[in-house]
């Protein structure tokens, strides 16, 4: 075992992930053969803490603040019994990449050196938070909507809490209670978790215990101290491949991979099997989702043995597209650069 206490419930076994500290990032070979979503044996953790377990009989979520007019209480059985919506989002980690900060670009930034594991995509069910907002009655003052989590304290720091702009909270967030057709999983937020779409991963609040409403900006360690001024997830894209994977010289080769973006639809990958030299593009088929991803596949039949770096380029429909290199950030997040991934042809 690589990590010494245990903070995350599921079994992580070295195949489908990689433990950093009290998080687990999923290999990208795990999504091989896979469909849409990610499995939920797959999915990446990032815990600050542990995961708590906690008793939904008991549970309650509390809907209060200056900015709403009747403070409400809401229990499990009652929010799965409220009109749900399901929708394919994912939720990714601010700090996804950047390991190629350092890897890449010769400028390391410190915390967890995620590779591009720190995403997933689930089918969420649950209550849109708006409905909850509704309930206690929004008053024309509401600014930002404040979701806690129920997990242990961070350091000094006090309970996980990051403020929503009540435009968003209004708008296409979602309540979740259900994660690819199952309970929430007790790593992804049981009971329930908010899922903002295309927001960063610390936006989706899990084991949400209250919701305040308050009538002024709010600032908590979570949008100062950690994670300040990121909001959308940029472009990315990766392949289904292990790093440094080795692949027979018989070919060809399907190479598949996904990419995605927090902005909108991606609308063209390109990859490159030269190290950048040329690119030509993949081809996709079937679904691609605002705030999930695109799978795509190119063939290859390479034509040496020895090392390859293979590369994928994606560009979503606001026109943002991958470029080499991403201008250096403080905290590490925003890495959208194409990765270099390295693999080795082999005789057989
Ligand atoms: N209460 C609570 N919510 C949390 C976190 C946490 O540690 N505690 N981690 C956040 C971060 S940084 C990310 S990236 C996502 C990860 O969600 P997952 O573990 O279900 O993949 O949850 C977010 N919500
Ligand atoms: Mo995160």
């Amino acid at each position: 075992m690589e990590h010494a206490t245990v903070t995350i419930v599921k079994p992580l076994p070295d195949h489908l992930f990689r433990v950093r500290d009290t998080n687990a990032e999923m290999r990208w070979e795990a999504m091989s053969g896979q469909g849409y979503h990610t499995p939920i044996d797959r999915f990446f953790v990032r815990n600050h803490t542990s995961t708590p377990i906690i008793d939904a009989a008991t549970w309650r979520l509390r809907v209060h603040g200056a900015g709403v007019r009747c403070p409400r209480e809401f229990g499990y059985e009652q929010l799965r019994a409220m009109p749900s919506r399901t929708v394919d989002l994912a939720i990714e980690c601010a700090g996804n990449g950047r390991r190629f900060y350092g890897t890449q670009q010769h400028d390391a930034a410190p915390g967890t050196q995620w590779g591009l594991g720190g995403i997933g995509v689930a089918r969420w069910r649950g209550v849109p938070l708006r409905r909850l907002l509704e309930a206690a009655g929004p008053l024309p003052g509401a600014v930002d909507v404040l979701a806690t989590g129920l997990d242990a304290p961070f350091e000094e720091y006090g309970h996980v809490r990051r403020p929503l702009p009540i435009g968003k909270a209004m708008d296409d967030v979602l309540v979740a209670y259900e994660m690819n057709g199952e309970p929430l999983p007790p790593d992804h937020g049981f009971p329930v978790r908010l899922v903002v779409p295309g927001w960063v991963g610390i936006a989706s609040i899990k084991w949400l215990g209250d919701i305040e409403v308050a009538t002024a900006e709010l600032r908590t360690p979570w949008n100062t101290v950690f994670y300040p001024d990121v909001t959308v997830q940029p472009v990315k894209s990766a392949f289904e491949l292990a790093w440094n994977a080795r692949l027979p010289l018989t070919g060809p080769h399907v190479l598949r991979g996904r990419s995605w973006s927090g902005r909108g639809r991606i609308v063209r990958v390109e990859v490159s099997v030269d190290g950048g030299l040329s690119w030509r593009e993949a081809e996709h088929h079937g679904r691609h989702l605002v705030s999930a991803w695109l799978p795509w596949h190119v063939s290859w039949a390479p034509s040496r043995t020895g090392a390859h770096v293979l590369m994928a380029r994606a560009t979503d429909e606001t026109g943002a597209t991958q470029s080499l290199f991403t201008p250096r950030h403080p905290f590490g997040y925003n890495f959208d650069a194409v990765v270099r991934h390295p693999i080795e042809v082999v005789n057989g």
